[in-house]
């Protein structure tokens, strides 16, 4: 019986028990989860910003090690080293075909539906089925996940390391690398420096941005960005960001400004932010009811702004996965510098609200 994380309710505290896993059915493994990252989209769940069924195990950000395989899976064995992925790419729907797997048809429904690709959830309790966190649920000592959601890696990377690749990186140096045009010299903005945005300010550099400016409110923050390759930093709190982002691109504003926190306030100011032609891309997730309001005429034609949407780093998991590994075994991806403290499943609680706090790049849960 593994010990699990679950979100019962929202607003409540998460809670920690034992939990009955049954067996990977046809196309799923069950893994043992090394470690989980805590991920901003972990608290909009338990803070009701973002919808996912409950009562569910969450997490959906980690690495582990497969258990097991069930019928008809051939790519994966007992012992292999996997990243595990929130959207199991079918390869086979209308968006894969297209190189789009980050918007898979079979991945949205499970998560939807809170269970693996049948909508069913491997775990219960009591006899009384409890979902899993977009089919991961890798809060969790073990778990099932869709072998197609199930990359595997060099067994040489230390998990720990690995498992923020899952959300974090994927989605933020992805959203830099795959969801935007940058072209080399660019001028970027990052609003927002948490374990997203740092690794959008990677995936910037990665690609050859010029200027590489980090907005935040927190001075601590704003180090971790320059460390991970900012070249500008703003601190909003202190001064007017439109100002000094003007300052600092020829008064035009920027080539390219993500948004990666996931609030109204910064999403209109990213518009604000990002010079006549250039692109907006939304990588923070504000709640259900947030509308944007874009003076349609002026940006969007006459300014001829283009605002992006970002899902899961616009990722192809399964090629992208393998290739950030790389990039960290080669030192040009950091990795181990995101992760402000390592926890133990109990301590869930807490390191939301360090997160809430803004004193953690990442708090990775490292099981036993
Ligand atoms: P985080 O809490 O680690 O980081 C958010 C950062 O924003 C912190 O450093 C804050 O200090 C900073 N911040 C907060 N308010 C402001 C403000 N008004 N001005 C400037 N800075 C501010 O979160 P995270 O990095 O884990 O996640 C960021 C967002 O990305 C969050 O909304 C999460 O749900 C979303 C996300 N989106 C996807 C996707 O597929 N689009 C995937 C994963 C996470
Ligand atoms: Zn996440």
């Amino acid at each position: 019986m593994p010990r699990a994380a679950i979100c019962e309710a929202i607003g409540d505290p998460i809670t920690v028990e034992d939990v009955e896993l049954g067996d990977p059915k046809a196309g799923e493994v069950r893994i043992r989860t090394v470690a989980a990252g805590v991920c901003h989209s972990d608290l909009s769940v338990q803070n009701g910003t973002l919808l996912q069924p409950i009562p569910a195990v969450l997490g959906h950000e980690g690495a582990g090690v497969v258990e097991a395989v069930g019928e008809g899976v051939e790519q994966l064995a007992p012992g292999d080293h996997i990243v595990a992925s929130w959207v199991p790419e079918c390869g086979e729907c209308f968006f894969c075909a297209r190189g789009q797997g980050e918007l898979c048809e079979v991945g949205l429904t499970a998560m939807i539906t809170g269970g693996q690709l049948d909508g069913t959830p491997r775990f219960s309790r009591g006899g009384e089925p409890l979902l899993q966190m977009a089919a991961c649920g890798l809060w969790s000592e073990e778990t099932v996940l869709p072998a197609i959601g199930a990359v595997k890696i060099d067994p040489d990377v230390p998990l720990k390391s690995a498992a923020l690749i899952g959300c974090g990186v994927l989605t933020g140096f992805g959203a830099a690398v795959n969801t935007a045009d940058i072209r080399p010299g660019d001028s970027v903005v990052v609003l927002g420096c948490g374990g997203v945005g740092l690794n959008t300010i990677q995936g910037a550099n990665h690609v050859g941005a010029g200027r590489v400016i980090a907005v935040d409110m927190l001075e601590s923050k704003l180090a971790l960005a320059k460390a991970f390759g900012a070249t500008d930093v703003v601190h909003a709190g202190q001064v007017d960001v439109l100002t000094r982002v003007q300052e600092l691109t020829g008064g035009r504003g920027a080539d390219v400004v993500f948004e990666v926190i996931g609030l109204k306030q910064t999403a209109q100011q990213a518009i604000e932010l990002t010079r006549r032609g250039g692109q907006t891309v939304m990588v923070g997730v504000p709640n259900m009811e947030t509308m944007l309001e874009v003076p349609a005429a002026m940006e969007l034609l006459v300014n001829e702004k283009q605002i992006r949407g970002c899902w899961y780093g616009s990722s192809n998991t399964h090629h992208d996965v393998p290739m950030l590994v790389e990039l960290y075994q080669g030192g040009k991806l950091k990795l181990d510098e995101l992760i402000s403290a390592e926890i133990g499943l109990d301590q869930v609680n807490e390191a939301f609200e360090a997160m809430e706090a803004g004193e953690v790049a990442r708090s990775v849960i490292v099981f036993d």
